[in-house]
């Protein structure tokens, strides 16, 4: 639903292995677990569950000596090796027990790799007991016993290696500018095991490239799904049963290679509820048979959606089988969704259903909700909106609400950043308002609904996986902050000034504490008492806002680097710029109002006026406060004016009525 237009390891040893060693590492040393807002790792994303420093550090100089355990995937590897490539030439030992002479030994583990793994943890001295469970991964970074420096990454699958390989690349990134890196154990794992998107939007589908880069953008965030299910993608909907061109398909695979590469589930989402029978055979098959179409491409996640249709059953064979009342549809999508589990997901082993009920946002029980709930097989996953479409909260209390009604495996379906109910606008700011229990409560994982703007989706996506990973440890504005460095580089002081000016959302408030909004508040106060001298200092202090404001776009426009990200969000750079122009003349408007300047006034007005009428970008805006100063001037002036012309007016009609011409 668009609210606003409604108002509104094969190996069964590693297994085994994986199965036992579930538990804790002892933490051994000083300033165990500091994970205060001034750590020296705080630009991790997402931030790991457990940091603790050693009160030592570790030079990084070439050349390196790396090994790797024999259960360690040749991608892992290869992975690391690009890593380290910045200390070239470096020897890398495979399977080897043979100790080197280097400056830093690196040791890549897989759980299984048991004799290296055990001798690696005596020689830091870590009693070796466990590695996180599933996804999870221990890093050591310091000094083994006899003094010599070490890095040793040990993963409990391949994606906890791949994941280790990325907290130790941000470190050394970081650390290759200082050389000196704190010596740490990092001991992590998710929290949620669905952590991802669903390109979900109404609106034109993101490209190839787009889907891409957003793609690696996930995998470097850990997260682990990318759901395909664009609402104006043809074939996704009203087209559901045809196949794709071979050239879609053949995108479809690069998605789908990459998602395997990079151990993320790419789920295939179908929404045939505007056409289906649900009782029909030949509608069972075009599903089964467009479904196996991309089984044939690797993929074993799937899904079917109900969301955005007509509540009533519209084909006469499914009424007369279901009746006609809103439960009827219930049991009907609940009958086709258990025939499709059981003719396709059942005999395609490894498969997975997950599906969007139509029901999905409201806030308690629905005789909808409780039939599907009734009959839909209890091995397929629902997601929901959590309590409306744009949920400002999601609470445990909801969650468990949502638990009651459903009682399925439940997956969050995220509506933010997404702006596809209100495309004027951007939102920038972080994820907030998710409770930090949901998945200790069970739920199994969220998945966000970006915007149209891939690129700049990132911000608040970059937030959102730091939440899936470590919610307890979620910090909503220190998140954002990485995010916006990330993003920024070295324009990251300007990327800031732009992403406040269109962080309020519907999940988040209007700003009222920025620096901006004490500025404007304080220049209306002094307005309104007449104090001239402190009118002054309070308009200074806006109109250097407002420079601010012009220069931020320029600067953005210079140096940010991702031109991809500069090219998505110009519209909204343009108005920012324009909208600091006419507010620095609405601000000298104001002030020539309040000398009783008539003519002056006249000539700011009709310039701002003009500025509209040239403006490329209609309906483009920022955060709405971003848009009161110039709004609430231009009011007051026109008021002005037409309280003057009345006046005027009256004095001219007054001196006709005693005889003047
Ligand atoms: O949220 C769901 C399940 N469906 C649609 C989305 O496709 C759409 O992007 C969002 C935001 O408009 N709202 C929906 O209801």
């Amino acid at each position: 639903m668009k609210v606003c237009r409604r108002a509104n390891a094969r190996n069964p040893a590693i297994r085994l292995a994986i199965c036992f060693i579930v538990a804790t590492l002892p933490i051994p040393s000083s300033n165990a677990n500091a994970q205060s807002k001034d750590s020296p790792f705080n630009f991790l994303s997402p931030k790991p569950q457990s940091i603790t420093y050693q009160n030592d550090h570790l030079t990084l100089k070439a050349p390196l000596q790396i090994i790797v355990g024999k259960n360690v995937s040749v991608e892992n590897a290869a992975n690391l090796r690009s890593i380290l490539s910045p200390f070239q030439p470096f020897n890398q030992i495979w399977k080897s027990n043979a100790k080197g002479i280097h400056p830093i030994q690196v040791s890549l583990l897989h759980v299984s790799d048991l004799t290296l793994l055990h001798r690696e943890f005596r020689e830091m001295g870590v009693p070796f007991r466990t590695v996180p469970a599933r996804e999870g991964y221990i890093l050591m970074i310091g000094h083994d016993r006899s003094g010599h420096s070490q890095i040793v990454l040990a993963g409990s699958d391949q994606a906890g290696i791949a994941y280790g390989e990325q907290t130790l690349s941000q470190i050394l990134d970081k650390g290759l500018r200082t050389t000196q890196i704190p010596a740490v154990i990092i001991k992590d794992f998710p929290a949620f095991s669905y952590r991802g998107i669903i390109e979900g939007f109404y609106g034109t589908p993101w490209s190839q490239a787009d889907r891409m880069r957003l793609l690696t953008f996930c995998a470097r965030q850990k997260m682990n799904t990318f759901v395909y299910a664009p609402k104006d993608d043809p074939f996704h909907r009203n087209l559901w049963r045809v196949p794709y061109s071979p050239l879609k398909q053949s995108e479809l695979r690069q998605l789908i290679t990459f998602c395997k590469r990079h151990h993320m589930r790419f789920v295939f989402a179908l929404s045939p509820g505007n056409t289906v029978s649900y009782v029909s055979d030949a509608d069972l098959l075009a599903m089964i048979q467009k479904n196996q179409m991309m089984w044939n491409e690797g993929v074993r996640n799937f899904a079917i959606f109900f969301d955005d249709i007509g509540r009533h059953l519209t084909h006469s064979e499914d009424r007369a089988r279901f009746g006609n009342d809103t439960s009827a549809l219930a049991k009907a999508q609940a009958s086709f969704m258990n025939r499709f589990y059981t003719q396709f997901i059942q005999t395609h082993p490894g498969a997975q259903l997950m599906t969007v009920p139509t029901d999905y946002y409201q806030p308690g029980h629905t005789p909808y909700r409780d039939q599907f709930a009734k009959y839909l097989n209890a091995h397929i996953t629902v997601l929901w909106t959590g309590n409306g479409v744009i949920a400002k909260k999601v609470s445990v209390q909801d969650l468990a609400l949502a638990k009651q009604i459903f009682h399925h495996p439940l997956l969050l379906w995220d509506n933010y950043p997404v702006n596809d109910y209100l495309p004027s606008r951007l939102f920038l700011g972080p994820l907030l308002g998710r409770d930090r229990g949901l998945a200790t409560h069970g739920l199994q994982g969220i998945l966000s609904n970006p915007m149209m703007e891939a690129e700049a989706s990132t911000i608040a996506l970059q937030t959102v996986a730091d939440y899936a990973w470590n919610p307890l440890r979620y910090d909503a504005y220190q998140s954002w902050e990485n995010a916006l460095r990330e993003s920024g580089g070295q324009a990251y002081l300007s990327l800031r000034r732009f992403a406040l000016a269109n962080r309020s959302s519907p999940i988040a408030p209007i700003e009222t504490t920025s620096s901006f909004s004490k500025n404007l508040s304080e220049f209306f106060s002094y307005y309104r008492t007449g104090e001239h001298r402190r009118l002054l200092l309070a308009a200074h202090h806006l109109a250097g806002d407002f420079q601010e404001m012009k220069h931020t776009a320029t600067e953005l426009e210079l140096h940010m680097e991702n031109k991809t990200f500069i090219h998505e969000i110009r519209p909204w750079l343009r108005v920012m710029s324009m909208n600091a122009s006419q507010s620095q003349l609405a601000l000298e408007m104001l002030l020539s109002m309040r000398d009783g300047d008539r003519k002056r006034v006249g000539e700011l007005r009709k310039i701002i006026q003009q500025h509209d009428l040239d403006f490329p970008y209609k309906g483009v805006t920022l955060s709405p406060e971003f848009h009161t100063f110039l709004r609430d001037a231009c009011a007051q002036t026109d008021h002005w004016i037409m309280q003057k012309s009345q006046m005027l007016y009256r004095i001219l009609e007054l001196l006709r009525a005693n005889g003047h011409s």
